[in-house]
């Protein structure tokens, strides 16, 4: 069998929020040496490099929304990467912010409604992000990606979303930051959810192999997306957003695994790595080694490393 290919794709996505550095995110992961982890596990590595927006009128200061106009180009860029990507191997989208996921999931879609295969997305984060442009009171845009990728209304200057993930095909897990607004869609859709307290009571294996099941008797594709702010503070210091109480390196290196074992992820995103708030790339490299154990590392072959 020939070896499968994955692409790396860098998504310098900067506009998403105001506190900058996630441009400099795919090539930290570079530097920590996701392609050299990939090539180890068997895989044919193809890097695209870092991409840019499509070309876009410049955003002005002082806007309620934070530059839509160049988070609106990356979608655009995004969405036919993904669509184009996803037909010679698997992608990783090494951001860059969450707004990165806009495009990329609208466009991993387009590609399994070509195929006739229902999509999945597995939503690994402490927040929701389920705001609209017209919800939000942040006005940053990567609090919006779910929203947007499920057809709600109010994303008018965005590419138009031609095939919309059902609710019911999303699992967000590791919630423990949503705003007002976000609870109240929550609560009347159909999505399927799960805060730090279900991790705690019942363990993270039982609520994703339960979403895992679905995906598979589906034959879904899956795509997932984990923001580093998933994991706690204290062992991923590395994004702007921390919120106390997250996921272990553990419980999420179970995550990947068991996503591995299933055999479904088809995309991954790997999304608000900010290097500038890194201590000695230690964040970068625990995105890394979960990337490494998503797509087939077990833990008794991670290498051991030079201490820094
Ligand atoms: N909900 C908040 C907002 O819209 C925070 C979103 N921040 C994130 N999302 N990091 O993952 O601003
Ligand atoms: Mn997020
Ligand atoms: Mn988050
Ligand atoms: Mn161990």
């Amino acid at each position: 069998m020939p070896a499968k290919t994955c692409i790396l794709i860098g998504c310098p996505v900067d506009s998403g929020k105001r506190i900058a550095g996630c441009l400099m995110g795919p090539d930290a992961y570079r530097t920590a040496g996701l392609p050299q982890a990939l090539a180890e596990l068997g895989f044919k590595v193809e890097d695209m490099g870092n991409l840019s927006p499509a070309s876009h009128t410049p955003d002005t200061d002082g806007t309620r929304l934070y530059r839509p106009n160049q988070t609106i180009a990356w979608t655009h860029r995004l969405i036919r990467t993904a669509e184009q990507a996803m037909s010679r191997g698997l992608p990783i989208f090494m951001g860059g912010d969450h707004a990165l996921s806009l495009g990329t999931v609208a466009g991993v879609a387009n590609h399994a409604a070509t195929k006739g295969r229902p999509q999945f997305v597995l939503w690994l984060d402490a927040h929701s992000d389920f705001h609209t442009p017209d919800t939000t009171t942040s006005g940053n845009l990567h609090g919006t990606p779910l929203a947007y990728v499920t057809g709600q209304p109010g994303f008018g200057a965005f590419p138009a979303i031609t095939n919309p993930i059902p609710l019911e095909n999303l699992c967000i897990i590791g919630l423990r930051s949503v705003d007002p607004a976000e609870r109240t869609a929550l609560e009347s859709a159909p999505i399927h959810r799960h805060d730090m307290r279900d991790i705690d009571e019942h363990g993270i294996a039982r609520l994703l192999s339960a979403f895992l099941d679905r995906v598979a008797d589906a034959d879904g594709a899956l795509h997932v997306s984990l923001d580093v702010d998933f994991l706690d503070p204290s062992v991923a210091p590395a994004v702007g957003t921390t919120v106390p109480g997250g996921a272990t390196v553990r419980e999420a290196h179970l995550a990947m695994e068991l996503i591995c074992d299933s055999g479904l992820m088809t995309s991954l995103d790997l999304v608000e790595l900010n290097p500038f708030l890194d201590e000695r790339g230690r964040t970068a490299q625990v995105m890394v080694d979960l990337a490494a154990s998503a797509l087939g590392r077990r833990v008794f072959d991670r290498p051991t490393r030079a201490h820094s």
